[in-house]
């Protein structure tokens, strides 16, 4: 089944000039960019989009990290592209990613991990809401 999810390669990811070959790999993977835009998030937009750990103790310094330069942010579409996308990015720790994965070729820690990825429809259709208006949406396919 074709399915959207919100995919962003974080600040750590730009600053390596890893855009590129994350985007291929997305690509290889049939995850199609339907939207894509680059942006700096400020501190409460980073707070926002991560509202659901807002209890957590590596929050702040999580939000901060977010905010502290730009990332890529994109819509991917294609069968199963929530879970497909999890798959190819590895396990949030990289030093716990498969070979081959997107944090493992480009992660640092657990907290600079490269990328993000929904991790279930709900969060995927509030996470595309919170970045992309429909109208900025190709619906093409
Ligand atoms: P996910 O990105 O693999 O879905 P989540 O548990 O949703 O992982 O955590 C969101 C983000 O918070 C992670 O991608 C990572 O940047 C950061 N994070 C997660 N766990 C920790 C931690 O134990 N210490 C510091 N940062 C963390
Ligand atoms: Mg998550």
């Amino acid at each position: 089944m074709s399915e959207r999810t919100l995919a962003i390669i974080k600040p750590d990811a730009v600053r390596k000039q890893a855009i590129g070959d994350i985007i291929s790999r997305y690509e290889k993977a049939a995850l199609k960019p339907v939207a894509m835009k680059l942006l700096h998030m400020a501190k409460p937009v980073a707070e926002g989009f991560y509202a659901v750990h807002k209890s957590r103790p590596f929050f702040d310094s999580l939000c901060t990290f977010m905010s502290s330069g730009p990332s890529v942010v994109l819509v991917l579409q294609g069968d199963n592209a929530i879970k497909k996308n999890r798959e190819i990015m590895g396990a949030t720790d990289p030093a716990k990613a498969e070979q081959g994965t997107i944090r493992a070729a480009h992660g640092t820690n657990i907290e600079f991990n490269a990328v993000h990825g929904s991790d279930s429809p709900e969060t995927a259709t509030f996470e595309i809401g919170f970045f992309f208006p429909g109208m900025e949406i190709y619906d093409g396919r």
